[in-house]
């Protein structure tokens, strides 16, 4: 099953990880450098071992394709997986005078009366970037995330490179290159990233993929430096997976493998009970995926232009997220 190369992964860190803190404050067990691979024409590798929400991944990855890096347009499709950082600039800037937000991801796990406070601030906070044009203007933006660095990146002379549609012009007229590649790690961006009035809200954790081309099917290999193997990775192969598709749905190829290549796969300390409630389960058959067949071009895809059929996975399980 498809799906095993996930729970190896998820195995092997229990049996082999080496206890290690990390920059949230949580601590972690972590392998580093790994490789999974998914042969893309088995099913569509949505976990099936817990439900993933597929839309989330779908709103998410459409905003990239657009080149969007406001969270507006996910608040607009109930997706809420960006707001934290959207809502640390807020907080951090000299127009915010609320109740004390400081450190709100590790407060908001161990003070229940602060996690109270904080859940209104940061509802608040989104019902304002999705009414006030201005207010989202300034803080639903992320500066230079993914959406930015795909589509847009700006050049040290101030031009703007669209990594993407390159791509998929050399997958269409040059398929057997080997330099089918869009990069996400700008240093520039990196050395402050996340600082205040820095310019990029967080380093990237998927730093570049690359495409392949052979016998009529598209791959793509994906190099992530840090992956939070229990919450961040079936999101991670979702989104990828999807992106491939697109890519071969416009430009008439069959879909090959989604190769993952992981430098630090950690399972944090608070995610092991999760960990092995999901190491239990038997997975299902995967789902299928189907793209609107009126729609070429991925950048007209829309929401409504996808949909997963199939899908009866073992109920989702909660854990807390780092940040
Ligand atoms: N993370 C993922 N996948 C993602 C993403 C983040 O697993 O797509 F954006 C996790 C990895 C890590 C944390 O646990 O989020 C990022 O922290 P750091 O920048 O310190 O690696």
């Amino acid at each position: 099953h498809p799906e095993t190369a996930y729970l190896h992964l998820l195995q092997h860190i229990l049996e082999n990880g080496i206890k290690k803190e990390d920059r949230t404050g949580t601590g972690t067990y972590s392998v580093f450098g790994h490789q999974m691979r998914f042969d893309l024409s088995k099913g569509f590798p949505l976990l099936t071992t817990k439900r993933i929400p597929f839309k989330l991944v779908a709103s998410e990855l459409l905003w990239f394709i657009k080149g969007d890096t406001n969270i507006r347009y996910l608040l607009q499709n109930n997706n809420h997986i960006w707001d934290e950082w959207a809502f640390k600039k807020w907080i951090e800037s000299d127009d915010y005078s609320g109740p004390d937000m400081t450190d709100f991801g590790r407060r908001c796990l161990i003070d229940e009366s602060f996690n109270v406070i904080y859940q209104k601030e940061l509802a608040s906070f989104c019902e304002r970037v999705l009414s006030d044009d201005e207010f989202a203007r300034k803080y639903g933006e992320l500066g230079n995330v993914y959406g930015k660095q795909w589509r847009n990146w700006t050049t040290s002379t101030g031009e703007s490179l669209d990594q993407l549609q390159d791509v998929i012009h050399q997958i269409k007229h040059n398929p057997d290159s080997r330099r089918i590649i869009v990069n996400a790690w700008n240093p520039e961006d990196v050395i402050d990233a996340g600082a205040k009035g820095s310019k990029a809200a967080l380093p990237p954790c998927h730093v570049m993929f690359q495409f392949y081309v052979a016998d009529g099917k598209l791959s793509c290999q994906l190099m992530q430096r840090s992956l939070d193997t229990l919450l961040g990775c079936p999101f991670n192969i979702a989104s990828y997976a999807l992106l491939t598709h697109l890519i071969a749905h416009e430009c008439g190829l069959e879909v090959g493998e989604f190769i993952h290549s992981i430098g630090d796969a950690h399972i944090y300390i608070n995610h092991v009970e999760q960990v092995k409630e999901q190491l239990s389960r038997e997975p299902k058959d995967l789902p299928t995926l189907k793209i609107n067949p009126n729609k070429t071009s991925i950048f007209d895809i829309e929401l409504e232009d996808l949909t997963i059929e199939g899908y009866n996975p073992h109920p989702a399980i909660k854990a807390p997220i780092a940040v």
